[in-house]
């Protein structure tokens, strides 16, 4: 169903809701889904605001691309203050993208170049079609990534591989984007969609805690020492434990009500 209130005043996103799953489309398909300051805008109003009933997020574009990046006719103006308050409002935005309350999942398909792959790397699962192409043409513009790439885009795929795209202009496909790590599934063309929705529902059966634990807890372990890391885990690990749910769904399993493991 579509979106009420402040969701649907989101001209340049198409928000739309299926039970606990909330799915934002990139909606300038005629701008290849460019992302200016309102859009830019609209996606931190977005996740900043989303319904209390929503478990997981899904975001994709509109058109023939997932997103072209930074919209370039608005770069022209701009004096260097107001580029450092630029770059920091697409932190804002992507930050909460990756530490808001729910998961995200993205569907990536055509161009997803420049901030557009800032954009999906803020998410937490990427499905990308068989159309998806990966591409840092920040160089070639005369830029440099502003929009969290720096710090994320190496956590996926290493500095070694993001400086060879920067600096070479090397464009990766969609199976190319998974052996990276950019991406963690690639699907038929036209089937993106389905297989995040198919993804977000199992997401959407965890524990909320648990989820955010894995989206807010694992990124920032990873960032700390070995020492720090294993105390921050087990501080997490014994408040997700401690939760009613959990008791609720271990208590389910051992009176064997609850689903096994199964390969998939
Ligand atoms: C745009 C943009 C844009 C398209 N800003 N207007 N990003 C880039 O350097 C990528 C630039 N775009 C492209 O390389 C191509 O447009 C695509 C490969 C994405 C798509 O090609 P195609 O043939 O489907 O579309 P098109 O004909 O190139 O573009 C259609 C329209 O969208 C056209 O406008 P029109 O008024 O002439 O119809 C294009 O000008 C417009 N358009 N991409 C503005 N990016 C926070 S730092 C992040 C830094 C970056 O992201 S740098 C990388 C920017």
């Amino acid at each position: 169903r579509p979106a009420t209130g402040l969701l649907a005043s989101l001209d340049l996103l198409q928000v739309s809701q299926a039970g606990p799953v909330l799915h934002l489309r990139l909606n300038r398909p005629a701008k290849r889904n460019a992302i200016s300051d309102t859009l830019i805008q609209q996606l931190h109003t977005a996740f900043v605001n989303l319904p209390d009933d929503v478990r997981v997020a899904i975001v994709s574009g509109e058109g023939d691309h997932f997103c072209a990046g930074l919209d370039l006719s608005e770069l022209v103006e701009r004096d260097v203050g107001e580029g450092v308050l630029h770059s920091r409002m697409w932190h804002a935005a992507f930050d909460q993208v990756q530490f808001g309350r729910v998961p995200v999942v993205a569907v990536l398909h055509g161009a997803v170049v420049g901030g557009g792959l800032e954009l999906a790397s803020s998410t937490h699962i990427r499905v990308a079609e068989a159309s998806a192409y990966f591409g840092l043409p920040e160089g070639q513009r005369g830029l440099f990534v502003g929009g969290g790439g720096s710090a994320r885009i190496p956590r996926l795929m290493g500095v070694a591989r993001m400086a060879d795209m920067m600096l070479t202009g090397r464009v990766y496909d969609a199976q190319e984007g998974l052996a990276a790590g950019l991406v963690q599934y690639v699907v038929p063309q036209g089937a993106g969609f389905a297989k995040a929705y198919e993804l977000a529902q199992r997401i959407a059966q965890n524990a909320p805690l648990s989820n955010y634990a894995v989206t807010h807890a694992l990124p920032r372990i990873a960032d700390q020492s070995q020492s720090e890391g294993l105390f921050t885990e087990s501080l997490m690990a014994a408040v997700a434990e401690s939760t009613p749910e959990a008791k609720d769904r271990l208590r389910a399993f051992l009176e064997k009500r609850a689903g096994k493991v199964v390969k998939s």
